[in-house]
């Protein structure tokens, strides 16, 4: 696609809470990073109280607020639409702003079943042949330390892979009084744990092992069926907001814990929950191949550990490696070796191979299709649960 005139491209975001913010930020910081062919514009955001996201645009510097999606994918001042609103909007608004001609960055998962999942990839398809770009959002992608871990399986470095374990462990939902927001309610989100935490480590053991997974078994669990709901706006994850008198159902899964196996015959565990009481936003990974290890702790998400098993045994083990190198993966632009990044800078990252993917018209990764993929083993993973295949270690009682 051709870079408009004056080598900017226009965005246009849809929603303004969480990721909104984060994908502001991303918008906001990438130009004056990164040496890009075009600067994204702030060009307007979007959402549906006419106050909230006028004060939302001042607030993250959008230079215009819409209160109607539509509007906001008609405007000529906007190329690259940006959806960060519940998975319940997301094929709709997607697929409307692929087929007006325009660029798509969306938010994780990429949908709320298989069969929308299956929708924006066709649209994704046809407006490729239009030179659009489509990306769905995983930015734990472009941690540097994840980045860079990718480039060291991929050099061999772990050798033949064998184990992939990841957790991804949060707490926001622990208090049963914690009211009924969107995120455990089905027709918003899809699903719980799973889709929100579930697709960013299915996402991430795939891109890092370099394939996919064949097969899952899982077991999900609602620990608190039933909630209050809320009075009132309620802020942030876990954040204020009071439930009020009435309840209502939970309608998704708190946690869920599956195993995979991937085509090579490497195997991986996985653990996404709401409930783990501590883990305020606790990523952990861990690939284990024949010549080496490899581990990530997004708490320390500026370094990886990595032990290389051909060293001889009585000076081996971990050791650290400090991912700030203008030579690691996107850190050519920022601070001086040692100068940390955080959670945010994945999302400024995030920006950069959008913008990146529109100029020289390649793929974008992860693609629509990457969602889908993903989207089909969460699928896999509900469908494994409901089935609830389990043996029970006791003698049946005749
Ligand atoms: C909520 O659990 C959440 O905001 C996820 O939706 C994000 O994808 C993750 O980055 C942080 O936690």
């Amino acid at each position: 696609m051709e870079i408009p005139e004056g080598k900017t491209l226009g965005v246009g975001m849809v929603g303004y809470a969480f990721m909104g913010a984060a994908h502001s930020q991303g918008w906001r910081t990438v130009g004056r990073v990164f040496d890009l062919p075009a600067r994204p514009a702030m060009s307007a955001v979007c959402g549906r109280d006419a106050d909230a996201v006028r004060a939302a645009a001042d607030r993250h510097g959008w230079a215009a607020a819409e209160t109607d999606w539509r509007a906001l994918i008609a405007r000529d001042d906007v190329q690259v639409v940006d959806v960060c609103t519940p998975g319940d909007s997301h094929a709709e608004i997607a697929v409307a702003a692929l087929e007006a001609g325009k660029h798509v960055l969306c938010e994780k998962p990429l949908a709320n079943s298989v069969a929308e999942a299956e929708t924006m990839v066709e649209a994704a398809r046809r407006a490729r042949e239009r030179g659009l770009v489509a990306m769905v959002g995983f930015n734990y992608r472009r941690a540097p330390a994840i980045a860079y871990a990718r480039r060291m399986v991929a050099d061999g470095r772990i050798g033949v892979l064998r184990h992939v374990r990841v957790t991804y462990l949060q707490d926001w939902i622990v208090d049963p009084e914690y009211p009924l927001v969107w995120r455990l309610r089905r027709e918003y989100a899809g699903s719980g744990a799973l889709g929100d935490l579930g697709s960013h480590i299915v996402d991430l053991a795939q891109h890092l092992a370099g394939e996919r997974l064949i097969g899952v078994s899982a077991l999900t669990e609602t620990f608190i069926r039933e909630r209050p709901l809320p009075a009132g706006a309620v802020a942030g994850l876990g954040g204020s907001g009071a439930g009020g008198a009435a309840r209502g159902p939970v309608t998704v899964d708190d946690a869920a814990l599956f195993t995979g196996r991937f085509g090579s015959g490497a195997v991986a565990s996985f653990e996404a929950s709401r409930f783990a009481a501590g883990r305020k936003n606790s990523l952990r990974i861990e690939l284990n191949g024949d010549r080496g290890s490899l581990a990530f702790d997004l708490e320390r998400l500026n370094e990886l550990s990595f032990h290389d098993h051909t060293e001889p045994a009585i000076d081996s083990g971990f050791r650290r490696i400090l991912v700030t190198e203008p030579e690691h993966p996107y850190l050519e632009g920022w601070w001086p070796p040692g100068h940390a990044l955080g959670y945010e800078h994945t999302f400024v990252h995030q920006a950069r191979d959008m913008v990146l993917a529109i100029a020289d018209g390649t793929g974008p990764e992860p693609s629509f299709e990457d969602g889908l993929q993903v989207q089909r083993v969460l699928a896999a993973v509900e469908e494994s649960a409901e089935k609830n295949c389990v043996y029970t270690p006791y003698p049946s009682e005749e």
